[in-house]
């Protein structure tokens, strides 16, 4: 079901400080910016190296009551998902559903680029909030 890691999400409290890390330090660069209102975030794509692989997202809270927030306040900056590229998100979260698992959407919603999104929630998936992308 899963294609590839599609990113790795990193929670952040300031977007642009994060993207002058990243430049400076690791010499990557954004490929993607924008706000996301559903979701309340600030995020930026970066590329690794040629571009061709998985990306590493920035997501900045851009509402005190967002998830990113949320998870700011409980566990400070770091890792917060990681992303697998599907073909199809509402026959992979019903799959995943059968075998028991809680998806936090019942219908797919909006996430970067126009992409249909769903997560698993993190306690189903061994302490990982796993998202499902299917690209736009
Ligand atoms: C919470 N927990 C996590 C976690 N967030 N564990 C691993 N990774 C995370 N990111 C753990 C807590 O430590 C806690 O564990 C338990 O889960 C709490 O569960 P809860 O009370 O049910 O839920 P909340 O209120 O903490 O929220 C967690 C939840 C939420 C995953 C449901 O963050 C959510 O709805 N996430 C999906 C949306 C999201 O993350 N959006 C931002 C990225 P203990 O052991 O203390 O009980 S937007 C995005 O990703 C888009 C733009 C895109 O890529 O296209």
């Amino acid at each position: 079901e899963f294609l590839r890691i599609d990113h790795v999400g990193v929670a952040v409290p300031d977007l642009d400080d994060a993207l002058r890390f990243y430049a400076e330090m690791f010499g990557m660069h954004v490929v993607h910016e924008e706000t996301n209102e559903d979701q309340g975030v600030r995020e930026a794509m970066l590329a690794v190296g040629d571009g061709t692989g998985p990306r590493l997202q920035l997501l900045a809270p851009a509402r005190p009551d967002s998830a990113i927030a949320k998870f700011l306040d409980r566990s400070g900056p770091g890792l917060q998902q990681l992303a697998y590229t599907v073909a199809d998100v509402e026959a992979t979260a019903a799959a995943l559903r059968a075998r028991g698992l809680r998806l936090l959407y019942d219908t797919p919603r909006r996430g970067t680029a126009g992409s249909r999104i769903n997560f698993v929630h993190p306690k189903d998936a061994g302490g990982v909030l796993v998202e499902l992308v299917e690209p736009a």
